[in-house]
């Protein structure tokens, strides 16, 4: 096993050396042209900013220990950070029930703090995305607050507010109030995402507040222009400041169908064992296009002629099918978001609902029919594809071989390969580059997310994949924070899952994640050239072809992936996609008898191995 391991470093540190770009920090941002935005191109990671760096002992991150761990995000050739959201927030979701969206929660740092942080990240050729939550604010927030105190305040309309309907029971049912005119239950059968009824009750009102999420996030009213003014405002006060753009949190269910009546029921009964409703009349609904638009063409109008400070919308959609999906984009007359998450490929979320991504598994006809919709079905937009983020279970875990645990690394690599060697923009999640694994909670008292404390033990909430980021090999925060006391507890497979300890192995997935992201950023071909899937019948093994874009001098790049725990016999026919040689060299490959791989007629891949060829 150990000369095992040395012979692989060998033949990875030889693979990287080739590569003139890896020992290097990232090259200034390429080009940006209105035919070829940034973006397209872009390595988006996401920040968890209370999991990330702490840098004032509070077992808590904030947004001076991002600015201090820039330098890594540059070396690993990270050209974009979306940061979630980081305002004034009671946390009930941490941070994604937004009290002030001007300002910078303490817990994370200051104003300043902030101005500093995006100083050093264009420092850095970094650009900074952060999370804006437009579908609901805090019940915290001075809105929610004046709305709800009184049926005719200044803000009583920015809420969906209803009296409900008579309740016959008079008062014995579930959630049944004494309203103005009686007892009342609310008027429909709308679930909450977030377990329970949508439906949450205000006595000074006498009237029910809608919720697609907790209670705590109570929905704005899209249909009242004064919201949609106050909202834009807001995203305008940070594009002033410097940001590049925002990933807009749960962006499909701003608007609600109007006729209040039932959806019909899943069937299913949730965690805590109310009715699941199936969201048809409370997500993507026709009038959130006409806001996406209107958002479009205001952040268009920031720098219109300087591409490269063209402002991003990355918009969080969780759709039934890739059809649908294409919508988002808009049309050339009328443009919505440039880049709306294609979550089929990596979440397997096809067929509707945004419900966690738990029971998928490495399945190859899956990856092969998704990543052709997405490279096929977005009638030529830039799709971006994620597999891992705040709200699901790592992928190095849901894709594990679970009958030898000892392949998790290897599929990593796969599944890293996938990420960074097709057309789409490549959007990760802090930790993924090292292999950090979910985390889940194993007594209830020790969960943090809501979610998981209602659902306890069916739910176990989202606190596995938020655990801190992985530094160094010291205990017992692993580099994270001073105070041993952190908000989740560190992974314990810290000593050999962190940033130091694989920096300093020529072997580790993370060099691994470098060399992937420093060919897609350095070779033509994988910059823009093509793609054609290849071997389309194989049922073991996934191959697809990168094909130089016409006039470059690019060669045709091959990816070539064993889905399987038995080594594959591959023979490619590149002819499909136009190619005529056969004789190839390998540019990166994750098992030492890949090195020898001299053509693409005959080779054998082992057991889950990524190789990557160039066509000679
Ligand atoms: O998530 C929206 C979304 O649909 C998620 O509900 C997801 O499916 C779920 O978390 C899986 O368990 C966004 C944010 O990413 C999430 O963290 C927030 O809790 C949610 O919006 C509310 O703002």
């Amino acid at each position: 096993m150990i000369k095992l391991r040395r012979t692989l470093s060998l033949v990875f540190a030889a693979v990287l050396a080739c590569s003139p770009a890896f020992a290097q920090p990232a090259a200034a941002p390429a080009t940006s042209t209105a035919a070829d935005p940034w973006y397209n191109h872009a390595v988006i990671y996401e920040i968890y900013p209370r999991s990330y760096q702490d840098t004032n002992g509070e077992g808590l991150g904030d947004l001076n220990g991002i600015t201090q761990r820039l330098g890594y995000l540059e070396s690993l050739g990270v050209d974009t950070i979306w940061i979630a959201p980081m305002f004034p927030s009671p946390q009930v979701d941490f941070g994604y029930d937004v009290s002030d969206y001007d300002a910078v929660d303490p817990q994370y740092g200051t104003m300043a703090d902030m101005d500093r942080l995006l100083a050093a990240a264009k420092q850095h050729h970094i650009r900074v995305l952060l999370d804006m939550v437009l579908n609901h604010t805090s019940d915290q927030h001075a809105w929610f607050k004046e709305s709800a105190s009184s049926r005719t305040n200044p803000k009583a309309d920015w809420y969906i507010w209803n009296d409900g309907k008579p309740d016959p029971t008079n008062g014995k049912a579930q959630n049944s109030h004494q309203g103005p005119k009686g007892w009342v239950v609310p008027p429909n059968d709308w679930s909450s995402l977030f377990q329970g009824s949508a439906w949450e009750w205000e006595p000074r009102r006498g009237q029910f507040y809608y919720h697609f999420f907790y209670k705590q996030q109570p929905d704005l009213n899209w249909r009242n222009p004064a919201v949609e003014k106050a909202m834009f405002d807001a995203m305008r006060f940070w594009l002033d400041r410097g940001v590049a753009g925002f990933r807009l949190d749960a962006i499909a269910t701003l608007f609600e169908d109007p006729s209040l009546k039932d959806e019909p029921l899943t069937g299913r009964l949730d965690a805590s064992g109310f009715p699941e409703s199936n969201h048809v009349l409370t997500s993507g609904l026709p009038q959130v296009h006409e806001v996406m638009h209107k958002m479009r063409m205001m952040f268009d109008s920031y720098s219109p002629d300087s591409y490269p400070n063209q402002r991003l919308l990355l918009g969080e959609i969780y759709v039934p099918s890739t059809a649908e999906l294409a919508t988002w984009y808009g049309t050339p007359e009328s443009p919505e978001l440039q880049l709306p998450m294609d979550t089929f490929v990596g979440f397997h979320t096809e067929g509707g609902g945004n419900v966690r991504s738990e029971n998928v598994r490495l399945d190859l006809p899956h990856f092969r029919s998704s990543i052709t919709d997405m490279e096929t079905k977005l009638g030529g937009h830039q799709p971006v594809i994620v597999f891992d983020n705040h709200d699901n279970p790592r992928s190095i875990d849901r894709f594990a071989d679970l009958n030898n645990r000892k392949y998790d690394q290897t599929i990593a690599r796969l599944i890293a390969a996938i990420l960074y060697t097709t057309k789409s923009t490549a959007l990760t999640y802090y930790g993924a580059e090292i292999g950090m694994s979910t985390h889940t909670p194993t007594r209830r008292e020790d969960v943090r997310d809501p979610i998981g404390i209602t659902g306890w033990p069916k739910q176990k909430g989202r606190d596995g994949e938020r655990t801190p980021m992985q530094w160094c090999p010291a205990p017992p925060t692993s580099c994270f924070s001073t105070n041993p006391k952190t908000w989740l507890p560190v992974g314990d497979d810290y000593p050999t899952v962190n940033v130091e300890t694989e920096t300093a192995d020529a072997n580790s997935l993370l060099n691994w994640n470098r060399a992937l992201i420093a060919i897609r950023r350095d070779n033509p071909t994988m910059h823009s050239g093509g793609f054609t899937m290849l071997d389309p019948t194989n049922p073991s093994v996934l191959s697809y072809v990168r094909t130089p874009a016409p006039g470059s001098d690019g060669h045709p790049i091959v990816v070539s992936l064993n889905f399987t725990a038995q080594p594959q016999i591959v023979h490619l026919d590149l002819k499909p996609a136009g190619v005529t040689s056969e004789k190839a060299k390998t540019l990166l490959a994750d098992d030492a008898s890949l090195q020898s791989v001299t053509t693409m007629s005959t080779f054998t891949l082992p057991p889950y191995a990524t190789l990557i060829a160039e066509v000679q």
